[in-house]
């Protein structure tokens, strides 16, 4: 896998963990979806991490919802529109299977279950798989995420069984620190990325809570792409909450383009992604 000269910034902007009690910044709204979107694309963003909130800012898989915010988001932008199959760890499996009918260009595809705090995020291999199979019959473009040691080899299991996704290419993102999954540490980064398949052709990395910005000098000086968001961390800097998805954006373009690798355009994601123009 060659090192990319651009950096692929995904943002997830929500996620299912935080309550907009707590956090009034968080976009859950279909029109702060929107907002959310287009600021981030003008900072930097080329694809987009979708949870979606209901009328009560509560997560949800409503078929209606999800559809309407890829809509709304592919209406506004031209990011690459990834809705989430994790959802919330409340979420059936049989339901989170469901999301790929609203037909975004991509979809979360988690290689494992993980202690997620207090409570577990499940993904039994059975469903690892039939998720992956009808990703493939949706044309949608899986995006791995690892949240262990243990996903890396179930992905290589995944690929060397199944075959390669839907546009032939394999994107991974490492996701560190979460309390039961692998730490948001330098040394946990390069074992992982030591670990990943051959098929692999880009990955990306995140690190939850204090570890957002050691993981993210990590993985672009490892030549992975980055993932930043509120879904991910809600602190800017010591005592300052982040006050808008935007700001982690740019502050990740800026490092990158600091680093000689700055942000990659929308259409470059999609050539390395290989998702479908929809
Ligand atoms: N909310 C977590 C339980 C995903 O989006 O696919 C799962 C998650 C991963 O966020
Ligand atoms: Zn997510």
């Amino acid at each position: 896998m060659r090192s990319a000269a651009h950096t692929l910034i995904t943002v997830a902007p929500t996620g299912a963990e935080v309550a907009k009690a707590d956090v009034p910044q968080l976009p859950t709204t279909t029109e702060e979806l929107v907002e959310t979107a287009v600021r981030c694309e003008a900072a930097g963003a080329s694809l987009i991490h979708l949870h979606i909130r209901d009328a009560e800012h509560r997560p949800t898989l409503d078929a209606g919802r999800l559809r309407e915010a890829v809509d709304a988001v592919r209406g506004a932008t031209d990011l690459v529109v990834q809705l989430s199959t994790g959802g919330s760890v409340h979420d059936p499996l049989e339901q989170r299977l469901t999301v790929l009918d609203a037909e975004p260009d991509s979809c979360s595809l988690t290689c494992g279950t993980t202690n997620f705090g207090d409570d577990v995020f499940l993904n039994p291999w059975p469903f690892v798989v039939e998720l992956y199979r009808q990703s493939i019959a949706h044309e949608v473009v899986p995006e791995f995420e690892l949240f262990d040691l243990g996903h890396v080899a179930s992905l290589r299991r995944l690929l060397d069984t199944e075959g390669l996704p839907y546009g032939g290419k394999v994107h991974v993102d490492l996701v560190t620190g979460v309390p039961g999954g692998m730490p948001g540490t330098a040394q946990a980064v390069a074992a992982a990325v030591s670990m990943l398949p051959e098929q692999v052709t880009s990955w990306s990395a995140t690190g939850i809570g204090r570890t957002h910005l050691p993981v993210l000098a990590v993985a672009l000086a490892g030549g992975g792409h980055l993932r930043v968001g509120m879904e991910d961390n809600l602190v800017f800097a010591k005592g300052r909450p982040v006050r808008h998805n935007e700001e982690l954006v740019a502050r990740a373009a800026e490092v990158a383009t600091t680093l000689q690798r700055p942000p990659m355009s929308t259409s470059d994601a999609r050539e390395l992604l290989g998702v479908k123009r929809r």
